[in-house]
């Protein structure tokens, strides 16, 4: 396959202003007719050239007149046109139960359905599948009414009729112009749980939420969270929902989370059915965050859409963005920025130390599913941040006012994007742009020196980006860097000469900049990259106790929790290098430090939540140049360790002291159970008097999900004997529920145990596993390959066979999930030698492998190169 590169793009050669689709439902046999008026782009000869993969042709008509004088290859369909407006006519056969890749039309358990981003639609029709062609659809649908009693299309619905034969039909119509991959269909027999939303103006909009049969109470918290993001949108960025009608259907099978089709989102079942007893706060978090993203998209992504598929981040980095600050607002700011940032640290520096290193807007594509990336994503979100950083909330907001007025209802580039920015508010951002071309993770090195004598104070900041697999040379940044300098008190030291001080930020544009700061008494400590401002990484070289001051006294919660971090990486890898010779005065400031963490869980228990868990293997893995597996792990956990038995009383005093209440998903409530779950794993961890009886009780008595959870995880990390009988009391429970079992499964498949590698292969032949089910491919792969440190490392190469035998065979069911579990052994360049080479040989053999598909043909020759 030939990669597609971004300074290729040429505009169509024709357009599509209109489609009329009807869909003759048939489990195998499917019958597509679609009926669209085209016009040819400006002056040219050339032919017509449509997408198209797995169709069976049957027909094709131009201005009702039959056509044969046309070629088909796996890819296309090309015909010959004189004419520069026609009507083209083309009848296709497609088998939906055939359909294991989950793009285009599909059955997921006994329902139709559709997902057609990036590139679906042409497994339906033939058709011009690209986002820059926007056309109004028409969709009548015919199925048997018993067994599909629902039928849903994008829209209104418009008409409706029988037939004699048992069968029914509906018709939609879209008002909005919209690209072929916002399309959606479904058809099936659910249940409904409706609800209404009256807008800003005063406009009454039907919700409709499709669940499988039974399924309605689990619904609630979905509706409830749509309707916060419909008012949230109105009242931040003044953006109204625009059809009378927005539905959400969940389906067992779906490769991504959800998606946001014009007014017929398709969601993960994952990301829509909770209840407290089956539900984490995690996934009640989820849900809400899920929903309002793809919500939030109906304006930046489907009125405003993307020109070609290397502008994803166009709409992608622009709705995380939204979708975070949604979250922030529903819930604890800080808490959440700690999660964005979690990701970046944990995933997105790792693609970008890896083979699969890009820009948020790649250069060049083999197939396009395989940048719906950490990269796109959620760096895409934190140069979005950086831009509300720079131009501020309210120059932001006129930034979008003018982006919706110049483009609403157009496909457009991420140049456009900065382009309303800057013209709105006059802010340079020419520079600013390289985030857009640019790969890698900038480093920025503090140094500072201090005159007692003279009480002159030197603070530099180096900014570097070191290479990338895919990009050599790199340039200055202009980097939004928010920070402050605290006294020996802890106050925040201001002084109006220094303009950067005043706005506890400096722009770092060039290689080096200096601040210069006057009249001092001591050295301050400077307490850098407040709220992230930038996702870079910043080497300073802290004492221990500015470290500690920065987490009493900061001004800013998320550097109290950073610095929170620092200090328990530090102590953890200084253990990794030498487990014999532990830096005791290091230990005890960190100790020290965790006592006074204790204090904050009372005012501000959110934070302490966080400040109280140790950085993850993967965060930890990105701050060295080469993991060394097993001496990191054991570090790791002696440093848990030595907090869970020092302070074992404390965390038996915080243990108790959270409420327990029946279940709500509220706020406090979760801050609370995070602590209690948290204080229970480290006491379990300790091997505290009575920590398995609380542990038992807890089980027993639970009415959520958060907290049996809870329990579950602790007796695993803690490797209590009663494991394996509570998953099996978990799993009598819990089988009918597939989202539950998922959990389940998850836990088996982290158990960081020397026989993992014989239970994996049970769990494979559970009679619950299926290849078919992502989700579940997700949990027992997924949870291995990206979380089950000792197993997926083994030194035998044993983890990363199996993981490799798991993609081969995946390979031909769902690629695009293939291509996503095998992400961890595309990142072997920071590991030992041996390993490297271990996975390297893994990459190989799948490389080896005959009908690879275009995915992982894609991931694994650049991982090899
Ligand atoms: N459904 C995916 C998302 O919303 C792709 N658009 O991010
Ligand atoms: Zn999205």
């Amino acid at each position: 396959p030939v990669a597609k590169k971004r300074s290729d793009y040429r505009a169509p050669d024709f357009l599509i202003d209109h489609v009329d689709m009807a869909f003759h439902l048939d489990v195998t046999q499917t019958r597509v007719i679609s009926t669209s008026r085209f016009t040819r782009n400006g002056q040219h000869q050339s032919p017509l050239v449509l997408d198209g993969e797995n169709l069976q042709l049957i027909s094709v008509t131009i201005n009702g007149e039959p056509v044969t004088d046309y070629h088909q290859s796996d890819e296309h369909l090309t015909l010959n046109i004189n004419q520069n407006d026609f009507e083209l006519c083309i009848e296709t056969r497609i088998n939906p139960q055939e359909n294991k890749t989950l793009e285009g039309l599909y059955f997921s358990g006994g329902a139709y359905c559709t997902q057609c981003e990036a590139e679906g639609f042409r497994k339906i029709t033939y058709f011009l599948d690209r986002p820059d062609v926007l056309a109004k659809y028409d969709v009548t649908i015919f199925a048997d009414k018993t067994r599909y009693p629902h039928m849903l299309s994008n829209g209104n619905q418009i008409d409706k009729g029988e037939l004699d034969d048992g069968r029914h039909w509906v018709k939609w119509q879209d008002p909005f112009k919209k690209p072929s991959y916002l399309f959606a269909l479904v058809a099936g027999n659910f249940d409904l749980l409706t609800d209404r939303f009256v807008t800003q103006s005063g406009r009454s909009v039907a919700l409709e939420l499709y669940v499988d049969k039974g399924a309605l109470d689990k619904g609630h918290h979905a509706l409830a969270s749509l309707k916060k993001a419909m008012a949230w949108d109105e009242q931040v960025f003044g953006l109204e929902y625009d059809l009378d009608i927005y539905m959400i259907v969940a389906v067992d099978f779906f490769n991504m989370g959800a998606m946001e089709n014009k007014g017929l989102n398709v969601f993960n079942s994952k990301f829509v059915l909770a209840d407290a007893e089956s539900a984490t706060d995690d996934d009640f978090f989820n849900i809400e965050a899920v929903i309002g993203h793809e919500y939030f998209h109906n304006w930046t992504g489907n009125r405003v859409t993307c020109r070609d598929w290397f502008q994803l981040s166009l709409k992608e980095g622009l709705t995380v963005f939204r979708d975070q600050q949604f979250s922030a607002d529903m819930s604890s700011p800080v808490f959440n920025r700690i999660k964005n940032v979690q990701i970046i640290r944990e995933h997105q520096f790792a693609e970008d130390a890896s083979a699969m290193a890009h820009p948020i807007r790649p250069e060049e594509v083999i197939e396009m599913n395989n940048f719906y990336t950490v990269t796109v994503y959620d760096k895409g979100a934190e140069v979005i941040r950086m831009m509300h950083t720079l131009l501020g909330a309210a120059g932001f907001r006129q930034g979008m006012d003018l982006y919706f007025s110049r483009f609403d209802g157009q496909a457009v580039t991420c140049d456009d994007f900065v382009q309303a920015m800057q013209d709105a508010t006059q802010v340079d951002l020419s520079q600013f742009r390289r985030w857009y071309s640019q790969s890698g993770t900038p480093k920025v090195k503090v140094t500072d020196s201090f005159d007692a004598k003279t009480g002159v104070y030197h603070i530099d900041f180096t900014q570097n980006t070191p290479p990338t697999a895919d990009q050599k040379v790199k340039q200055n940044l202009h980097i939004p860097f928010k920070f402050e300098l605290l006294d020996e008190k802890g106050n925040s030291i201001s002084d109006d000469s220094v303009p950067e001080l005043s706005a506890k930020m400096i722009e770092l544009t060039s290689r080096v900049h200096r601040i210069t700061v006057t009249g001092l008494q001591a050295k301050p400590t400077p307490s850098l990259l407040h709220d992230f401002s930038a996702p870079i990484k910043v080497d300073y070289a802290y004492s221990h106790q500015q470290l500690s001051n920065i987490i009493l006294y900061s001004g800013d919660d998320f550097a109290r929790w950073d610095a929170s971090q620092r200090l328990y990486s530090r102590c953890i890898h200084n253990l990794a290098i030498s487990p014999d010779t532990p830096d005791d005065e290091l230990l005890d400031s960190m100790l020290q430090a965790v006592q006074g963490i204790f204090d904050i869980a009372d005012v501000n228990p959110a934070l302490a939540g966080a400040m109280l868990s140790l950085p993850s293997f993967e965060t930890l893995s990105q701050q060295v140049d080469e993991i060394q597996v097993e001496a990191l792990y054991h570090a790791q956990r002696s440093v848990r360790n030595l907090i869970a038995t020092t302070l074992s009383d404390q965390w038996s005093t915080l243990y108790h002291k959270q409420a327990v209440v029946p279940y709500r998903y509220v706020a406090d409530d979760v801050d609370s159970r995070r602590l209690r779950n948290l204080s229970l794993s480290y006491l379990v961890q300790a091997g505290a008097p009575q920590s398995s009886d609380i542990l038992l009780a807890q089980f027993a008595q639970a009415d959520n999900m958060t907290d049996c959870l809870g329990v579950l995880k602790a007796a695993q990390f803690g490797e209590l004997k009663q494991f394996d009988q509570l998953m099996e009391q978990f799993e009598t429970r819990w089988r009918h529920d597939p989202l539950v079992l998922d959990k389940w499964f998850a836990l088996h498949a982290n158990m960081e145990r020397s026989d993992i590698l014989v239970r994996l292969p049970l769990l494979l032949s559970h009679d619950k596993f299926s290849l078919d089910n992502p989700n579940r491919v997700r949990s027992v792969l997924g949870s291995f390959a990206f979380y089950n440190v000792l197993g997926f490392h083994a030194v035998d190469g044993s983890g990363y066979k199996f993981l490799a035998d798991y993609i081969l065979k995946l390979n031909s069911v769902n690629p695009q999930v293939a291509a996503r579990i095998i992400t961890p052994l595309t990142q072997w360049q920071k590991f030992d030698e041996k390993r490297r080479e271990l996975m390297r040989y893994q990459l190989a053999r799948i490389a080896d492998c005959q009908d690879l598909s275009k995915d992982l043909i894609e991931k694994v020759s650049k991982s090899l190169n």
